[in-house]
């Protein structure tokens, strides 16, 4: 059983809190190894490693950040099938997901904002009749925090780091206690990339114990965080007295939104895969599917056949669709809202039931569940399930799939499939949304803005966006005359 240790200062330590936290796969609910639940002791640790290597790494050239972040994306690349395997055992996703989207995108972001840095600009202004000229200076903002969740662990843990490092920050990083092993090995890799000792800091631990330090501390000025709705209010409301700034990627309570002139085929799939990729487990899935009248019927039947074809099974088979939620108190939760929805009249048109993988009975996992619903305001679809759950219900016309598409507190993702041009662009512009997808869905681009509205969130990561998250602006005016 492996007993996992925080990376300070380039190198892995024992940490000084002597508790230590189980860690479960969730494909057979075993234990399989601890990890240290860091205490404020640690987090200080990993912060002054942070400072001290600051002065330095911030006067790094571009040039040298990008060549070292570049050189971690091509380790990440090199040590793909590994850090996969590891990825699957500890969060329950098929390791096709893992080795194809997971791992793979964890290395495109360190090499994106290795070469995005290159090109980050700032503004300058000719103040005419001043005899002036202002500029703005982009400086790093010190020592920041990162915390993670554990649904796309090293994805979402190296979406943050990676911006964070380019723009000169130094980094104290929590991982999920729920999915630590990915970003474990991240240590081992930045070194041999040679990124500068106390540059990346990482810590393991509960969210309430080393996350919450993270969050305290007075001189940790930045942090960014992607989780649950809740952590985030109660982040906000830590962290406003003390000044920090701040990016919250929070839920989603996403619509997909079908109109009868879509290319039906091409919808499909699509939508299959945007309701069940990873479990339901993506803030982006899309677990309301609105069905335009005219059609309802015949894609109700389509698409539970579709749904009905899925295979739940271990994670580590080439066949498996559907692999293990991330814990047995997760799996626990997403049932709860499938019995809520029966209360609440909604009829459950395929799945509904945990599943017992032969040979790994004591996994958590789930059928892909379809449930028809009645309205828009029922539990199930006003709250963030995060599982392989999506309702459907018919509508009548755009007005009124609008006022259900925002009729709910999130405002994170939303999808629209039709072939009329003017009817995507009037949608779009009303959807109370960061993200519209038109035709399609989780196309990213990393240049684009990421984020949401509403409980979704505050602040927008990727591209150049997170880049200015990450740096502190200031107006410098030059009198010339
Ligand atoms: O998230 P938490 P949980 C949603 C999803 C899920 C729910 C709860 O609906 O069912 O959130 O999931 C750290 N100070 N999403 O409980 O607790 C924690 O250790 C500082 C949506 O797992 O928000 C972990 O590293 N940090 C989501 C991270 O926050 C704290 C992805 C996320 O954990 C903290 C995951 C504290 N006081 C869940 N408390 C998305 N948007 O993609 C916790 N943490």
């Amino acid at each position: 059983m492996e007993r996992i240790q925080n990376f300070i200062n380039g190198q892995y330590y024992e940490p000084n809190s002597n508790e230590w936290l189980d860690n479960y796969c969730p494909a057979n609910g075993e234990i399989y190894g601890q990890i240290p639940n860091s205490s404020r002791i640690d987090v200080e640790n990993a912060y002054i490693a942070a400072q001290s290597a600051f002065p330095t790494w911030s006067q790094t050239t571009l040039e040298e950040r990008s060549r070292i972040l570049i050189k971690i994306s091509e380790l990440l690349e090199a040590n793909l099938n590994h850090l996969a395997k590891v990825e699957s055992k500890d969060n329950g996703k098929p390791l096709h997901l893992a080795s194809q989207i997971d791992i793979p995108r964890a290395a495109s972001n360190f090499r994106f904002f290795g070469n995005a840095i290159t090109q980050f600009a700032s503004e300058s202004h000719d103040s005419v009749g001043h005899q002036a000229i202002n500029f703005t200076l982009r400086q790093p903002i010190g020592v920041v925090g990162c915390i993670s969740p554990w649904n796309l662990p090293l994805y979402l843990f190296t979406w943050k780091i990676a911006p964070a490092l380019a723009a000169g920050n130094c980094v104290v990083a929590k991982p999920s206690e729920i999915t630590p092993m990915t970003a474990y090995k991240l240590g081992d890799i930045c070194n041999e990339a040679q990124l500068p000792p106390g540059v990346l800091n990482i810590v393991h631990g509960l969210g309430s114990t080393t996350g919450q330090a993270i969050i305290e501390h007075p001189d940790i000025k930045a942090i960014s965080f992607t989780g649950g709705t809740k952590t985030g209010a109660h982040i906000a409301k830590t962290t406003a007295p003390l000044f920090k700034k701040l990016s919250l990627e929070l839920g989603g309570k996403n619509p997909n939104t079908i109109f009868a002139d879509c290319d039906y085929k091409n919808m499909l799939e699509t939508t299959v895969q945007s309701s069940f990729t990873n479990q339901g487990q993506i803030c982006l899935c899309g677990s309301r599917i609105f069905v335009e009248s005219s059609i309802y019927d015949t894609f109700k039947v389509d698409f539970v056949e579709k749904v009905k074809t899925l295979k739940v099974g271990h994670p580590l088979k080439d066949d498996t669709d559907i692999g293990a939620l991330v814990s047995e108190s997760h799996l626990k939760k997403v049932m709860e809202y499938i019995s809520i929805a029966k209360q609440e009249n909604g009829r459950i048109l395929c799945g509904g039931h945990s599943v017992k993988v032969k040979g790994f009975e004591k996994g958590y996992y789930l059928e892909p569940t379809v449930i028809e619903v009645l309205t828009n305001t029922c539990t199930i679809n006003q709250e963030e399930v995060f599982g392989p759950v999506v309702t459907i219900m018919p509508f009548n016309s755009e007005d009124h799939v609008l006022q259900m598409m925002n009729e709910v507190k999130y405002g994170l993702s939303a999808t629209v499939w039709t072939n009329d041009l003017q009817r995507a662009i009037r949608m779009s512009k009303q959807i109370q949304a960061g993200i519209v997808w038109i035709n399609t869905w989780m196309m990213r681009d990393l240049r684009t803005p990421f984020g949401g509205t509403k409980a979704s969130g505050i602040g927008r990561e990727g591209g150049f966006e997170v880049l200015r998250f990450f740096t502190e602006p200031k107006n410098v005016c030059i009198k010339y005359g």
